[in-house]
């Protein structure tokens, strides 16, 4: 289908004010009554009312009452369109829907199996229309009335968005239960739920003295491991409103559990649906990043209440308007919460591995696209983590009050609208009375900006010059790129780590720890007067631009921040820049520099015997970047050769680190804390588990310490952490291990999923054919994103050696599985897709394979639009 266009946005012509629907549900067979009072916009006299409507079968159709005519309407595969000559109408619909068999889980789809099949809805981005004929677009925003019927006994809790309005029995072993939802929204944000689920209910009072009635609805064998999804829940609500002034604003909120989700979560109004990935934990089947992933998803969850749904987008393209802004959001709850430097870290891990290389192949695109043809295809890296950035950037720009000053002017503004990226910069811009459109080329903009940074001392003048220069390669449809303006955080150090001051020239002294400088144009020098000495530089200090930085700094000035930053985040930063380089080194001459790896090594070594440090931070220095981030910047890859430099550097670190690696595991093996899930003992674990990896890799006779922690560990993070090691390692008794673990944890999909995960992400030469047999085994099914993304998925995207094998195996295992997917849930498919997009990076050999697989993609018949639209672009 062509594409569509931002610059052919309109406004609707025809307005929903007020929706009612009834639902008869039936797995089988559902029949959707649905009643919209609607409005012409009077600038458009001559407009037909256009509803969307896939996969529905048309029952019956009236305006104001009245059965029409087959003249006076069309009904065709995408759309009913209704000639109507009136300026509003009651328009009434009944059509018939089959929930059992939408295997694309976007519309009505059941969930779950035998007793607990419930019904759940799907609408984000254009499922409503699967659902009943309607505007499925943001910007009509309609107040919905749902009354739902169903057998009480196969569906005993019914609902949908709102507050309840009403309940009974009907005849036959029926029930119905009505909802009214008083806040306008987008049909996207439309949800219903019944079925046979178990529930836990608590209690917040709002700052505004609102009494909310909270419930987690879960399937039977889930509801005990609900809790810690109830608790964070009360924490995102408290800190939305200490932290940005944001209440809660119906009488209930609920959020349902299930297994069956393309997506971590959704916002919908007052009825959020979760992946039971992202809200089920204890601790004997969460690890602690399944804790803090739980923490973050409810809170992002949770504050799309405000950051989406009272301010809605516009359009589509906008997504990143209610995305990128809730991600900050997200981050920001869970830095105030547990770790600031931890989350940044590994924030900026994700944009690194997964933004960056978006943006470096033919799939890139700017934060607010022009044009899609599949808008599933943009739930992006782009739109959500470098949006995010884009956010933090205004944030840090505007200061911590002057950005709450800013959001506060743009909730009110826009409250029960749908806005766009021009409305947030103009609230921004006005509540600080500062000029933010330059920004907007941010958001249009695709590429990764590269800053090179380049110093000089004088020290007669006691003068530091910093120059800075940026520059984007051309994307798909971009070939030239404008500069941007990027604030630049930096810091100046001596080499023993003491502050030395930030006077510009020309400047009054300046008490602060760091400042940002603004680069504004192309290249711009800043000369600090009065330095003593000639400093260490800390560059883009918390990361504070989404950039590629090209900056030679000296190794042992690197160690100086290692060693001394105060900026947590960039002492990791400083570590990861002196890894990448010995990677690099052992690439391109197959060893690292000696020096530079001693610099490195001693560095680390003093970072490990500090017992002041994060163990968490320390654990993030310890991890040399995976390999897809490694490579990413490279052209002509051969995965094979990464593989052996990135295990080179690793290798080295854990010999050179031998003794006090195993000193430490040691010490964090005395802890008591095993059930503990608060940030310190989360931390320790985290270091214990990259000890004993490193400790294991530098001398495999350290084994069996492996062997005992997967066979003493009392919780889940430190039996995953053990079998990982035991299974990289090839070690005796890893089979009986991973045997082992999936005897404990049979029947629980969640941790099968972990499992299928650690096997396919080993890389071994049999891998592909490992995870191939794994597709018949009991605990998978195509049918399920979860299970698809931890085997097929953590194989195509967190695998590169194996899935680049040489023979060309694991592409057409990954291929074959594309397609099988396609006619099954198509989103999933697209996204396992997205694996060959870099296909053009890679060596002559890599290259060709993937073109072809590719190429028999785009030669079968009926690809889904999904999936079409990331081979063709993959291709163009
Ligand atoms: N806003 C939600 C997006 C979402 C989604 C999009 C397309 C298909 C299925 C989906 N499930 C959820 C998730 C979020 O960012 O909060
Ligand atoms: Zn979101």
């Amino acid at each position: 289908k062509p594409p569509v266009l931002l610059c052919d946005y309109r406004a609707p012509a025809w307005r929903v004010t007020d929706v009612e629907l009834e639902f008869d549900l039936d797995p089988a067979a559902t029949i959707v009554a649905a009643r919209l009072a609607v409005e012409r916009d009077p600038s458009e006299p001559a407009a037909p009312l256009r509803l969307d409507a896939e996969q529905l079968e048309l029952l019956d159709l009236r305006v104001d009452g009245r059965r029409l005519a087959p003249e006076e309407y069309r009904f065709e595969t995408d759309a009913l369109t209704i000639l109507l000559a009136v300026p509003r109408a009651r328009i009434e619909t009944r059509v018939r829907i089959a929930p059992d068999t939408n295997t694309a889980l976007q519309g009505l789809y059941a969930s779950g199996g035998g007793q607990s099949r419930f019904l759940l809805t799907q609408c984000e981005a254009e499922g409503f229309r699967r659902i009943t004929p309607f505007p499925d677009r943001p910007d009509v925003l309609a107040r919905y009335t749902v009354t739902l019927r169903a057998d009480k006994a196969r569906f005993p809790l019914l609902l949908a968005n709102g507050n309840a309005d009403g309940a009974g029995d009907l005849d036959g072993g029926r029930h119905w239960a009505r909802f009214v939802d008083p806040h306008p929204k987008p049909s996207y944000l439309f949800a219903l739920v019944a079925g046979r689920l178990e529930s836990i209910e608590d209690c917040f009072v709002t700052a505004e003295g609102r009494r909310v009635r909270l419930f987690i609805h879960a399937e039977p064998d889930a509801i005990g491991r609900c809790g810690w999804a109830m608790q964070c829940l009360k924490m995102a609500m408290r800190w939305d409103e200490e932290r940005f002034g944001r209440c809660y604003d119906l009488d209930v909120f609920h959020i349902v559990a299930t297994h069956d989700f393309t997506m971590g979560a959704m916002e919908n109004k007052g009825l959020n649906v979760f992946n039971a990935k992202y809200l089920l934990a204890d601790p004997e089947r969460a690890t602690d990043d399944g804790y803090r992933h739980v923490l973050a998803v409810v809170g992002h969850e949770y504050f799309h209440n405000w950051s989406g749904n009272r301010v809605t987008c516009r359009d589509w393209f906008q997504l990143s308007l209610k995305e990128g802004l809730t991600v900050y959001r997200e981050q920001e709850f869970e830095s105030d919460l547990a770790s600031r430097t931890l989350r940044r870290i590994e924030d900026v891990r994700v944009l690194w591995r997964a933004q960056f290389s978006e943006d470096a192949g033919p799939l890139a695109h700017p934060v607010r696209p022009d044009r899609y043809s599949e808008i599933n295809n943009f739930y992006t890296a782009t739109v959500y983590e470098k949006g995010a950035e884009l956010v933090r950037m205004l944030a840090s720009v505007l200061g911590r009050d002057g950005f709450r000053r800013g959001l506060d002017r743009y909730f009110e503004r826009n409250d029960g609208r749908a806005a766009t990226v021009e409305d947030f910069l103009a609230a921004l811009e006005e509540a600080n009375d500062v000029r933010l459109s330059p920004w907007l080329a941010w958001y249009a903009q695709a590429g990764t900006p590269t800053l090179e940074a380049s110093e000089r001392y004088d020290a007669a003048a006691r003068c530091y010059e910093l120059t800075l220069a940026q520059h984007t390669a051309p994307t798909p449809g971009q070939p030239r790129k404008q500069a941007l303006p990027i604030p630049v955080v930096v810091a100046l150090f001596d080499e023993r780590g003491a502050r030395l001051p930030l006077r510009l020239d020309g400047e009054a002294g300046t008490a602060e720890r760091e400042r940002v400088l603004p680069l504004l144009t192309e290249r711009a020098t800043f000369r600090f007067v009065d330095v003593p000495v000639r400093p260490v530089a800390s560059l883009l200090r918390g990361y504070s631009a989404p950039v590629r930085l090209r900056w030679n700094a000296d190794a042992d000035d690197l160690a100086v921040q290692i060693r001394h930053d105060d900026d947590g985040f960039n002492r990791w930063f400083a570590a990861d820049a002196l890894s990448r380089r010995l990677f690099a080194q052992a690439l391109a001459s197959g060893a690292p520099d000696a020096r530079q790896l001693d610099v490195w090594t001693r560095s680390l070594a003093q970072a490990l015997a500090d017992p002041a440090l994060d163990p968490a931070l320390v654990a993030e220095m310890l991890s040399i970047a995976d390999a897809g981030s490694l490579a990413e910047g490279l052209v002509d890859i051969d995965p094979d050769a990464v593989h052996v430099a990135r295990a080179r550097v690793e290798t080295a670190l854990a010999q050179a680190l031998a003794a006090p690696l195993l000193a430490r595991y040691g010490e964090l093996s005395g802890a008591t804390d095993a059930q503990a899930v608060e940030p310190a003992a989360q931390a320790r674990r985290r270091l214990r588990n990259a000890c004993l990896a490193a400790v294991c890799r530098a001398d495999p006779a350290q084994l069996p310490l492996a062997a005992a922690q997967f066979a003493q560990a009392r919780n889940l993070t430190d039996r995953l952490g053990a079998l990982s090691v035991l299974l990289s390692a090839q070690a005796a008794g890893a089979e009986e291990a991973l045997d082992a673990f999936a005897a404990r944890h049979a029947g629980d999909a969640l941790v099968l999923d972990q499992w299928l995960t650690l096997q396919a992400v080993q890389p071994h030469d049999e891998t592909v054919e490992h995870v191939a047999a794994l597709t018949a085994h009991p605990a998978f099914r195509w049918t399920n994103p979860n299970n698809v993304y931890a085997l097929v998925g953590a194989f195509a995207l967190r695998n590169p050696r194996a899935f680049h094998r040489a023979d060309g195996a694991g592409y057409r295992f990954v291929a074959d599985a594309v397609a099988r997917l396609d006619t099954l849930t198509p989103q999933v498919s697209a996204r396992l897709a997205t694996a060959f997009g870099g296909w053009r990076r890679f060596e002559p050999l890599r290259r060709a394979l993937m073109h072809r697989e590719l190429q028999r993609l785009a030669a079968r018949d009926a690809l889904s639009p999904d999936l079409a639209d990331i081979v063709g672009r993959s291709l163009a």
